[in-house]
């Protein structure tokens, strides 16, 4: 059970159709696969996808990080002292996504030595999840016929709307659109990351009162903290801290302060063991979560799809689980799939990952 070889592999899969918001746009999946290594010959795999306009990480940092600073502090642990593997990789401030997918691909380890899924010793509340699709920045038009496609192909009716556009009627035209085509039944919510001022979040929030959104998510920056907690104060719907809720203290910063009421909860960037944490926290304050979307590809996606269905309260919303769909492809032998707009974990041993040998060769950048 002792960890003998971490590798981060970078690798690089074109999106079919870019996706676009407010704080960055993705083309390509340029992630790294994290493979952990024992001496018994286990395999933990987790991805680790860098999103520098959010955390400040880039493909090249968390292979640096991972290969000259992570694998030299847990070579020789057993896949049993994670604390010491946090306790660890935390002497190194910053790089969650990086850490996340240690962590994540140390659980897969666990499941494999227990001959176990993950999803259950996380919790085993269920074996899927419904699946909210995030609807990125277009023209109003085209953000209908893709809201409308996704539904008719996968039954997927929870849409998340990215806004954030200057001006900020743009977006709320967009969104009308949306709840006209789609109708009552479909559930939508929006997130802005942090492109309003609070003023516009405001008016914004007022001309789709009739919209009957779930959620408002970083419509402004947490940094605006007087004005952002003017706008949450006054928010008629939850309102969700992502990017600037990222750690168990942001969290608790974020929600006694007032500046969020809801929290996103992204196994990309907490791992299972910190997530576990967030969504401890989140039950013990009453406060809603959503499982989010890092831009995950599909092994992203199993975890967050593994995390999310374990639990009760992170089931109670559809998740963010489809944005893979938006790939020209992945690594896994086997592909996800989206029907009747579910998701369901993967059954087996740890997380289910199995990696394509050849399509691992053809995307990754590093030989
Ligand atoms: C989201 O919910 O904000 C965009 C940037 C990122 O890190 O995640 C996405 C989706
Ligand atoms: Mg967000």
């Amino acid at each position: 059970m002792k960890i003998v070889k971490v590798e981060a592999i970078p690798f690089a899969i074109p999106y079919v159709k870019p996706l676009r918001f407010a704080s960055g746009e993705v083309h390509t999946a340029d992630h790294v696969l994290v493979r952990v290594h024992t001496d018994e010959g286990l395999v933990g795999t987790a991805e680790a996808p860098p999103r520098p306009y959010t955390y400040g990480e880039t493909q090249d940092s968390v292979v640096a990080v991972i290969e000259k600073i992570f694998a030299p502090q847990i070579l020789g642990l057993t896949v049993l002292e994670r604390e010491v593997v946090h306790a660890r990789l935390d002497r190194t401030v910053g790089n969650p996504a990086a850490k996340a997918a240690v962590d994540m691909a140390l659980w897969d380890l666990l499941g494999q030595c227990a001959g176990l899924p993950v999803s259950g010793l996380l919790g085993g509340f269920g074996d899927r999840m419904r699946v909210s699709h995030m609807v990125g920045f277009a023209p109003a038009d085209v953000m209908v016929a893709e809201a409308e496609r996704i539904r008719d192909t996968y039954g997927i009716t929870t849409f998340k709307v990215k806004v954030g556009r200057n001006p900020y009627t743009e977006d709320v035209a967009a969104c009308r659109a949306l709840r006209t085509a789609l109708g009552p039944d479909v559930e939508l919510y929006v997130d802005g990351n942090r492109g309003w001022s609070a003023s516009d979040a405001a008016r914004a929030l007022r001309e789709m009162a009739d919209l009957d959104l779930t959620f408002a998510e970083e419509l402004c920056p947490a940094d605006d903290v007087l004005g952002r907690r003017w706008l949450v104060a006054q928010s008629q719907v939850p309102f969700i801290a992502d990017e600037s809720a990222t750690r168990a203290a942001e969290v608790t910063r974020e929600l006694l302060g007032g500046s969020a009421t809801a929290i996103s909860i992204k196994t990309a960037r907490t791992g299972f063991t910190a997530s576990q944490r967030v969504l401890h926290q989140c039950e013990g304050l009453g406060v809603e979560m959503v499982m989010g979307n890092q831009i995950d590809g599909q092994i992203g996606t199993l975890c967050s799809v593994a995390f999310g269905a374990a639990h009760r309260s992170s089931s109670l919303h559809a998740g963010e689980l489809s944005n893979f769909l938006d790939m020209s492809d992945d690594l896994l032998t086997e592909p996800l799939t989206i029907a009747d707009g579910t998701l369901r974990v993967r059954e087996g041993a740890g997380l289910g990952i199995a990696i394509d040998p050849e399509k691992l060769a053809r995307y990754r950048l590093d030989v």
